[in-house]
């Protein structure tokens, strides 16, 4: 098995300390750090993606699989010149105001990361003028909404008719996920598309931006 290889494995199987110890070995070694990415990292995840699709993963096993990817993603994405770094493939994403549940954007996050996107985590709680002054701030392309609660949900909505205000619609495309939202919730508020999980927020975004 090559060293690509094991490195994939390692993550399929969420193995967050051999995932460190055998990239920075490649690192050191002189690996790219781009091919390290490719050949290794993100074959892993995709190892992952379709056996989560088919229920045949569950999501501790795809959080630790997550947790293994992050650990080499951290060791490499320093190395990346700027060049390499996906400066159009910006997320802004956080989860919206009043609403303190994380664990399911933390995952779209790290996936997100896995799929080369360059992630802005805004957090918990997050207002729309936040929402507005991030994607300013970066030039995102792409803002990613998540609610947990039925009350919070409505924030969604507020979230998207304040970007609309501030004239940074037609700039942006807008994502939203959570337990109680749908895609009939997502076209009701004007969003451009609903994730019903972390794997599918990834592939969508991808195919708005191309
Ligand atoms: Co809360 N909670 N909670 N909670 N909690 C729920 C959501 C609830 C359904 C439980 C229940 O009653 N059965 C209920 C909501 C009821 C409702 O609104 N109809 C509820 C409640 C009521 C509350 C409190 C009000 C309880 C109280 O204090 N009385 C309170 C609210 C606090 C607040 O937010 N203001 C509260 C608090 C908490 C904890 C702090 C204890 C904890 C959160 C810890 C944390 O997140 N750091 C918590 C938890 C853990 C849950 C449950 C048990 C699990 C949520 C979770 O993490 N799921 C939840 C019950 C449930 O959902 N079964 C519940 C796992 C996660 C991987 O899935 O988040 O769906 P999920 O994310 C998926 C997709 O939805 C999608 O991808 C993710 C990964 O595949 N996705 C996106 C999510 N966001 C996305 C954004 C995208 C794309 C995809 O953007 C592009």
């Amino acid at each position: 098995m090559s060293d690509f290889d094991q490195l994939a494995d390692y993550v399929f199987k969420g193995n967050a300390a051999a995932v460190k110890d055998l990239t920075r070995k490649m690192v050191d070694a002189g690996g790219n750090p781009m091919e390290i990415i490719s050949k290794g990292l993100l074959v892993g995840m995709d190892i992952v993606t379709p056996k989560f699709k088919a229920g045949d993963m569950y999501v501790p096993e795809v959080m630790m699989s997550a947790r293994a990817l992050a650990e080499g993603m951290n060791i490499v994405k320093p190395l990346l010149t700027g060049a390499e770094i996906a400066v159009n493939k910006t997320i802004i994403i956080g989860t919206v105001s009043g609403d303190l549940h994380d664990i399911g954007k933390n995952l779209v996050v790290l996936i997100m990361e896995s799929g080369g996107f360059n992630v802005i985590d805004l957090g918990v709680d997050v207002s729309p003028e936040k929402f507005v002054a991030a994607i300013k701030e970066h030039n995102a392309k792409i803002v990613g909404l998540s609610a947990l609660l039925t009350t919070t949900m409505l924030n969604m909505k507020a979230t998207i008719e304040l970007i609309t205000e501030e004239g940074l619609r037609d700039s942006v495309k807008i994502l939203v996920g959570g337990a109680p939202v749908s895609q009939s919730f997502a076209n009701e508020i004007g969003a451009d598309g609903y994730c019903a999980d972390a794997m599918s927020a990834k592939e969508m975004a991808s195919t708005l931006l191309n």
